[in-house]
């Protein structure tokens, strides 16, 4: 079948096309990126000649041209995870969320009503459901947890998912989502936390720890994020969600101390700086209906995941120094 994806040249996006290429002969990927700051092509550019895999660079708010793609291809299967991911950012100009992650959502449903789908699957993200408090360990985001987003980026994607669900209800197009927990691995825009910390601490550059550092994100192997979209775009069941994550809660001071030690570096490069707006302190995912449903559990831990990440960041200056050159890596 082609498989159409969107936002391919991003971090996600790009460990996905590498996954399903390896993992599905018989599938023919289509990517549509704009080639945002985060989107980049060298990320792509072991798969550009491969007689399965098409890049096309387009805005998914252009609809004349998404319309022509779909018109074109055909897709079978539409796999959308084009956004603007960064949560800072939007703090700061939230236009450009609206604008792709709603608006663009909505161009995408539109071309899926019009030519036809057999599914289209929204990557969403825990962010959608606020945050949990962290001294009661025993709660979890189900599936079930109302939306109640925090910041303008993880609004315009409970805005996304709540348009994703109406085209289910009002034109029954065949839909499905994933709320997965934070990602990380290979090809990470070194603005987020983990590659971000990699980096400053190879330069024995400050590394810049939000607040006090005690909140909490529930890590995920990007890989095991691919795999259980794969299962759930074959197997999960039209118009249900997936929450996705490994029950592998750690507090951000906790993983920038992992990283520091990793790399053979003076804690003092820790530095403390002006806690983010709204800050969510914990996220935590139950993923038991994945697990249940999709037979799906991550397969790398922490431990491997982390090492194999800081190795992969080692192995590849030429993949990062020129977006780090470009990014906010000093102290705020
Ligand atoms: P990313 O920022 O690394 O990549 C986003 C990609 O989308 C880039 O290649 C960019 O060029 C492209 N893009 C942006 N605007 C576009 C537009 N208007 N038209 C076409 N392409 C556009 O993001 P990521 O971390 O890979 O996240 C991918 C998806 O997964 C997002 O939808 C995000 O909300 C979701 N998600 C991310 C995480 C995480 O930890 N990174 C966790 C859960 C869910
Ligand atoms: O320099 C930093 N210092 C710091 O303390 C950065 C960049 C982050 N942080 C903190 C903020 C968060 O508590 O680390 C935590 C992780 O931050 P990010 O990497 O920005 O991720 P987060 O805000 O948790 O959102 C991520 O996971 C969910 C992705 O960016 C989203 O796209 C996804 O939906």
């Amino acid at each position: 079948m082609t498989i159409l994806v969107t936002g391919g040249a991003g971090f996600i996006g790009s460990n996905f096309i590498f996954y399903m290429l390896n993992a599905h002969p018989e599938d023919r990927i289509v990517c549509v990126d704009k080639l945002t700051y985060a989107g980049n092509l060298s990320t792509l550019s072991s798969v550009m000649k491969n007689e399965r895999f098409r890049f096309e660079q387009a805005d998914i708010c252009d609809r004349a041209r998404i319309f022509r793609l779909f018109e074109e291809e055909k897709p079978e299967v539409v796999v959308h995870f084009a956004a603007e991911s960064h949560v800072d950012r939007s703090i700061e100009e939230p236009g450009a969320f609206l604008q792709t992650n709603i608006v663009g959502t909505g161009v995408l449903l539109d071309a899926c009503v019009r030519y036809g789908i057999t599914r289209f699957h929204q990557v969403s993200t825990d962010e959608v459901y606020g945050d949990l408090p962290p001294e009661r360990p025993d709660l979890f985001f189900t599936e079930e947890t109302p939306l109640k987003p925090s910041s303008p980026y993880s609004a315009s994607k409970a805005g996304a998912d709540l348009l994703v669900m109406a085209y289910h209800r009002t034109f029954k197009l065949p839909v499905t989502i994933s709320r997965c927990s934070n990602n990380y691995g290979p090809f990470q825009y070194p603005e987020k936390l983990i590659p971000l910390m990699i980096i400053n601490g190879l330069h024995d550059r400050p590394l810049p720890v939000y607040g006090t550092g005690e909140n909490i994100r529930d890590w995920l192997y990007v890989k095991d994020h691919c795999k259980a979209i794969d299962r759930i775009i074959r197997h999960g069941r039209d118009g249900e969600i997936y929450n996705i994550g490994g029950h592998n809660e750690k507090r951000n001071i906790d993983i920038v101390e992992m990283i520091v030690s990793e790399l053979g570096k003076p804690k003092s490069l820790i530095t403390h700086v002006e806690d983010r707006k709204g800050h969510d302190l914990r996220y935590a995912i139950d993923p038991a209906k994945a697990k249940r449903e999709l037979g799906w559990e991550p397969e790398t831990s922490f431990e491997a995941g982390i090492q194999k990440t800081i190795r992969w960041y080692l192995d590849n200056r030429a993949w990062w120094e020129p977006l780090y050159a470009g990014s906010k890596q000093d102290v705020k």
